[in-house]
């Protein structure tokens, strides 16, 4: 059924004055075209009178509409009036599915293009889409594009604090503006929502999983209600992170135990109170029993009984998404096995809408892990990814690494269970640990818009390259030249390696600063936890490095399936990408490379630091296609990147040195600095903490 009609055509009057470029208009600048591809344009003769919806006119539509509009308008640079009025045009022919997931077509055809599919949500992706393609260069009458969904969840997970604090934001205060709301909504709401669409987000939880219980208050749901009716039409549903707790905290039980028939009255009060604002609020999102937040455990209670209890509260209205990330203190056992332990004996425990969301990889979103054990282990139970866009371990803001070539990595791996992690997680769905801040360009730096924009598209479709994402994003954003294209791509491609190479190279992980994660501490071993300490994690001494998890170490690898288990049971025959992880070796150890695994190590921090020096360069040379502010401000990154490469690459190999009395091979640089020096830094006011 066709609900709505529109025949829309570049209007002149909608042409934006020419704007600064500080990177607010993120992968949605619509640069104008030119020679051919504007040529091509011309066929979309201004039909400024809009033919609008013949019969139902939703908001969605209407924005749809509206956004096609804007998009033509640019991209034609106020010269598409100039057409020979042939009247061409783009029809949108979108059904009112209520069931619809966003799949569409966009299909060029004798009167124009097309972009259809069964709901509204389709007209909206389908223009984004076709704005997508237009903005690359494509030729408007040869279009036909398909595409669906793979995953119903594609979803930004927020650790914002109502105060306006990002835990492990780099880019300023947080988006959500909680003080002025219900009254004020800020228009970046709105930006933000058309950010989310155009790449086919759909789920937003608002707040950090270090939940406040006020959040549920009548206050807040007020406010939230707000965000949502704004975003509604854009296909984006709204999620609140709750503290288990909440029942004592706010409504002044003195319990807040699962079972406990008061406490579930509480939550089922709590639930409907919301769903009274907000008919579509998508659920929970639940931190318990880890990192000292409250939990069912705190009264002998599983996950699943917490969780039950919750998605019991918001029955078929919502979804309780409870966090895997667990892990304690009091827990003697190798911390990359205890949410696998913790969990997989829960398979099948859970209620129909509880998801377990699971990190990619066992500890905690390192620069490199394998893929999480728990993918494809519990059959029986709603899996989701979660992933961190924000770059709490891969340099913050100011470091260039393009993250999708880190996720395509988790996505494609085999779990041996019969599917790779991207088939186990598609029913249900990815969550990415949101980027955005005040800050005007949202991401803290411009290439870190790139990882916003990888992470939902990869969400759409897993079977994305990680190139072809990079070509697409860096086409919109910066430029379509295909000059600028082919140099920048290969560059954010070998980024996330890079980063890799100079902080933990060959498996090695967690060797960053106390608390705030910044710089290297690879000596630090005093902390009262001992999984806080990085020398928990490299065992390094005299006679060798990593971390032991065969069967005569911790035997994590047991939590493999036995075909995955396989190639990384060998030290000799591991991929050294995960060797230290793996296992503990001789600094003598010999490398496929014909090295020794200390002289192998010293060439990967080479290696990491010879990289960010030629991405400079390559940055550099590339002036002449971006503005100078954008090109100004990646420069100034990418020159504390260099320097902050050479200063873990020198204080970790000084560290390293301490350990094993080796010399630095023959011909290679020496640490700029001592081993006092490096451990001596401290920085307080590191963002993020
Ligand atoms: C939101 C890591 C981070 C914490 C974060 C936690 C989590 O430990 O350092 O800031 O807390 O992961 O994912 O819950």
């Amino acid at each position: 059924m066709t609900a709505g009609l529109a025949l829309i055509g570049a209007a002149l009057a909608l042409v934006p004055s020419a704007q600064a470029e500080d990177g607010y208009d993120l992968w949605l600048r619509h640069a104008p075209l030119e020679g051919e591809a504007l040529e091509r344009l011309r066929i979309f003769a201004p039909r400024v009178e809009v033919e609008l919806y013949r019969g139902d006119e939703t908001p969605t539509l209407a924005i749809a509409a509206r956004e096609l509009d804007l998009g033509l308008a640019k991209l034609g640079g106020g010269t598409v009036a100039s057409a020979s009025g042939a009247g061409s045009a783009i029809a949108l022919e979108c059904g009112s599915d209520p069931a619809g997931a966003g799949e569409y077509t966009v299909r060029s055809n004798a009167k124009g293009i097309a972009i259809g599919g069964p709901g509204q949500l389709s007209c909206l992706y389908g223009a984004y889409a076709l704005l997508r393609e237009l903005s690359q260069g494509a030729d408007p009458r040869s279009l036909d594009i398909v595409s669906a969904p793979a995953m119903p969840l594609r979803m930004l997970n927020h650790w914002d604090n109502p105060d306006g604090h990002v835990e492990r934001g780099y880019s300023g205060r947080s988006i959500f503006d909680w003080w002025h709301l219900p009254e004020r909504l800020d228009q970046r709401m709105i930006d933000y929502a058309r950010a989310n669409a155009s790449i086919g987000i759909n789920a937003v939880a608002v707040n950090n999983v270090n939940a406040t219980a006020y959040v549920l208050e009548p206050r807040y749901i007020e406010k939230l209600a707000r965000l949502a009716d704004a975003w509604r039409p854009y296909g984006i549903r709204v999620f609140l992170s709750a503290r288990f707790s909440a029942p004592r905290e706010l409504g002044g039980l003195e319990t807040a135990d699962p079972l406990d028939p008061a406490v579930r009255a509480w939550w089922a009060d709590k639930a409907d109170e919301i769903y009274a604002a907000i008919p579509d609020f998508g659920g929970f999102l639940v931190k318990a029993n880890s990192e000292g937040q409250p939990g069912p455990q705190d009264y002998g209670r599983t996950h699943a009984e917490g969780a039950n209890m919750l998605a019991e509260a918001l029955r078929e209205r919502g979804t309780v998404i409870w966090r895997a990330f667990v892990y304690s203190e009091h827990d003697e056992t190798d911390r990359a096995k205890q949410a696998y332990a913790e969990f997989i004996p829960l398979d099948g425990a859970f209620a129909d809408n509880v998801i377990v969301q699971v990190k990619n990889g066992p500890i905690d979103f390192q620069p490199r892990e394998p893929f999480h054990p728990m993918f494809g282990a519990m059959p029986d139970t709603r899996l989701m990814l979660e992933a961190q866009i924000t770059k709490e371990y891969l340099g913050f803001a100011s470091h260039l690494a393009y993250l999708a070539p880190m996720w395509e990595e988790v996505l494609d791996a085999d779990t041996g269970h019969g599917a790779t992690v991207a088939q186990v997680v598609a029913p249900v769905g990815m969550a990415g640990v949101a980027n955005t801040g005040s800050d005007r360009n949202w991401s803290g730096s411009d290439f870190d818009q790139a990882n916003w924009y990888a992470f939902g598209r990869l969400a759409w479709d897993p079977s994305l390259s990680s190139e072809q994402i990079a070509r697409e994003w860096a086409a919109q954003t910066f430029s379509r030249d295909p000059a600028f294209v082919d140099a920048v791509v290969p560059m954010m491609l070998a980024s996330r390696q890079a980063v890799v190479d100079y902080m933990t190279p060959l498996g090695l992980a967690h060797l960053m600063g106390t608390g705030h994660h910044y710089g290297p501490a690879p000596w630090v071993c005093e902390l009262e936890r001992p999984e806080w300490n990085p020398c928990y994690y490299h065992r390094a001494d005299a006679d060798g490095i990593g971390f032991d998890r065969t069967p005569s170490g911790s035997d994590a690898l047991s939590q493999y399936a036995p075909s995955v288990a396989a190639h990384w049971s060998d030290p000799e025959a591991i991929d050294p990408a995960y060797l230290l992880w793996f296992h503990r070796v001789g600094w003598n150890h010999p490398m496929r490379s014909g090295r020794s695994l200390w002289a192998e190590l010293v060439a990967r921090y080479d290696s990491g630091v010879g990289e960010v020096d030629r991405m400079a360069q390559t940055w550099r040379g590339l002036a002449h296609y971006v503005d100078p502010q954008r090109h100004r401000a990646v420069s100034a990154n990418l020159a504390i990147q260099q320097s902050e490469a050479r200063w873990w690459r020198d204080g970790s190999l000084s560290y390293w040195q301490s350990v094993n009395g080796l010399e630095l091979p023959a011909g290679t640089r020496p640490a700029a600095e001592s081993l006092d020096h490096y451990r001596s830094l401290s920085f307080p006011e590191a963002p993020g903490n």
